[in-house]
């Protein structure tokens, strides 16, 4: 493309962007557009972090002191259950596929749209109502049963109607949930441009299309549970509570047997996202390319066979533990060939640091510990002493914040330019990063030593021994918030402040970067011819305001 060709396609964002193209709430709500409706997940689920946070920071605020510093006994316990549930249910499983993944997926494949744009509208308001509904929950009381939902606690006839709506909550995430796996398979099925085989797509589509596979596969499971729970409790129908001639155990396997791969529902997104990253700020194509697309399909794979490290002291045969625990430590095989193929990629790579690799810096020190404890916890003989202490507390903090929650930070500034049309500040970026890392790692390292040393979780009060452990943490939660609100205040002065963006401010080789920031509507004039993902030769950068152009005829 020449830069004449930049120079007359450059003032979309003056006439014809996505963002211009119907005004009025009613042009929002009502969108078929994918990258309104991500726009719409974005601000949705960055309000449900931010719900979850405040819950985070009040639970904090309590553990300062052995016997609890602010809130009753129960208070704490609902504050838990609602925290771990809005930012599993709300932010974490639809952050990246529903926000950044809906902007970006039809972009890389050169489509106008995901392959069924009202099923993506009726998967956004599936979330809203079931946002609404964990709101609800909150006014008529709350749950005190911790986010797992476990019964027969959770399924007692005192309960009132705070867990039924949890239980509705649950199965209308989950169908959204759904719906967006389904969309982005068929999509990336049937609309990818001439030149595009299954080999030649982007990473961050085959880690979405792996998240689709999981997705489909296993929140039905959930779905299910939860009414079978909801019937349960209502009409007594003995399938989860012994009192009626149910069992307990099976809602455990059959919980896990949906949240252990929607552990990868998690992070292969955030997976997807760090091989972009990586690749465009190390300027060198990404290493071992066929490793990290068929890894992602084989965590998916192996992901549904490792539930029952969950449920190690629960009561499950010897035998089951020891085929889990041999089970668990295969998936973190294909984990290991990413990172490998990651740090294979920088190597001798012209790295640029950049906010977003910065961000991907920090996931990659993040992600090893958080991996790497997974094993201990997978290992039946070192899960027994550290189950339900604040070891997994950390773990679990380490993949899901540390890893997952940084690696949307990242997507977010990295594909940013491309959803308004303007560039953050860099500084503001970068500082927000290392905040972020700080604090998150004094927050939770802590809690590996509590756990070690014996501090169980889930309790309002704690032995004094762990004083010190609770106030660092919480002083790191406040640093860590601190960091968030940076990132925010940066990206939201940059709509108003922030420099133009050019169509690839990156020097990135993927089909979205050859667009105008924003894009228009129908995203593409004529259906682009695809070219290597990662393919950066005959890219230069012309200047920082007019960003990276490919030399003609390369
Ligand atoms: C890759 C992203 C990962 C995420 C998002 C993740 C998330 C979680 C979560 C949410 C829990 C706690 C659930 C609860 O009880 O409330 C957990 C526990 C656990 N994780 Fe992970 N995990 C990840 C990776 C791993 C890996 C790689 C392994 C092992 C190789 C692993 C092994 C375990 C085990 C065994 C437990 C249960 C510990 C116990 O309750 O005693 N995890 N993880
Ligand atoms: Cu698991």
């Amino acid at each position: 493309m020449s830069t004449a060709a930049v120079a007359v396609r450059a003032p979309a964002h003056e006439t014809g962007s996505y963002l211009e193209h119907g005004r009025g709430v009613r042009s929002w709500l009502f969108t078929l557009d994918h990258k309104r409706i991500g726009i719409m997940y974005l601000v949705a689920i960055s309000a449900c972090l931010l719900l979850g946070g405040v819950f985070a920071l009040v639970l904090r605020m309590h553990l300062w002191s052995p016997q609890g510093a602010l809130v009753s006994n129960d208070a704490y316990n609902k504050l838990f259950t609602l925290h771990g549930a809005v930012m599993i249910f709300l932010f974490i499983i639809p952050g990246i596929p529903a926000a950044l993944g809906n902007f970006v997926l039809p972009l890389q494949l050169g489509a106008k749209d995901l392959a069924f744009p009202r099923v993506n509208l009726l998967s956004f308001w599936l979330f809203v109502a079931g946002a609404i509904f964990f709101l609800v929950v909150l006014v008529v009381g709350g749950v005190d049963t911790g986010w797992t939902l476990y019964p027969p606690y959770s399924l007692e006839s005192a309960r009132g109607l705070g867990i039924l709506l949890a239980l509705s909550a649950v199965v209308l995430t989950g169908f959204s949930s759904i719906l967006t796996g389904v969309n982005f398979i068929a999509t990336i099925h049937r609309m990818r441009p001439p030149g595009m085989g299954w080999f030649d797509m982007p990473l961050f589509l085959w880690a979405l299309y792996a998240t689709g596979v999981i997705q489909i596969i296993s929140t039905p499971v959930l779905g299910i549970t939860a009414a079978m729970g909801f019937l349960e409790r209502i009409f007594h129908l003995g399938l989860f509570m012994p009192e009626y001639g149910g069992d307990p155990i099976l809602f455990q396997h059959f919980f896990w047997f949906y949240s252990h791969p929607a552990v990868y529902i998690m992070i292969l997104p955030a997976m997807g996202v760090v091989s972009e990253v990586v690749s465009v700020f190390s300027r060198k194509p990404i290493f071992g390319y066929r490793f990290i697309a068929v890894s992602s399909m084989a965590i998916a794979i192996i992901g549904f066979l490792v539930w029952g490290h969950h449920m190690f002291v629960s009561g499950q045969s010897r035998w089951a533990s020891l085929a889990f625990s041999f089970l668990t430590m295969l998936v973190s095989i294909p984990s290991a060939i990413k990172t490998f193929n990651w740090i294979a990629t920088m190597y001798k790579g012209a790295i640029v640091l950049k906010t977003p690799m910065v961000y991907v810096l920090t996931f990659f020190a993040i992600f090893g510990v958080g991996g790497l404890t997974g094993l201990f916890l997978g290992l039946l003989a070192t899960d027994v002493p550290l189950h339900d202490t604040y070891f997994v507390v950390a773990h679990f903090h380490f993949v899901m914040v540390g890893a997952v929650m940084i690696a949307f930070l990242a997507g977010l500034h990295y594909w940013w330019p491309k959803m308004t049309g303007r560039m953050y500040h860099e500084g503001v970026g970068v500082a927000s990063a290392w905040l972020v890392f700080l604090g998150f790692n004094l927050t939770f390292v802590p809690q590996f030593l509590a756990g070690v040393l014996g501090m169980p979780r889930r309790y309002a009060t704690y032995a004094p021994q762990f004083t010190a452990h609770n106030r660092l943490s919480t002083v790191g939660a406040f640093v860590l918030a601190l960091g968030l609100v940076v990132a925010l205040a940066g990206l939201l002065h940059s709509l108003r402040r922030g420099r133009r963006a050019p169509p690839n401010p990156w020097g990135a080789a993927s089909l979205e970067w050859t667009i105008a920031s924003p894009p228009t509507h129908h995203n593409f004039d004529e259906t682009p011819r695809a070219r290597g993902p990662y393919d950066y030769s005959g890219l230069h950068e012309v200047s920082e305001d007019a960003g990276w152009v490919r030399e003609e005829g390369r």
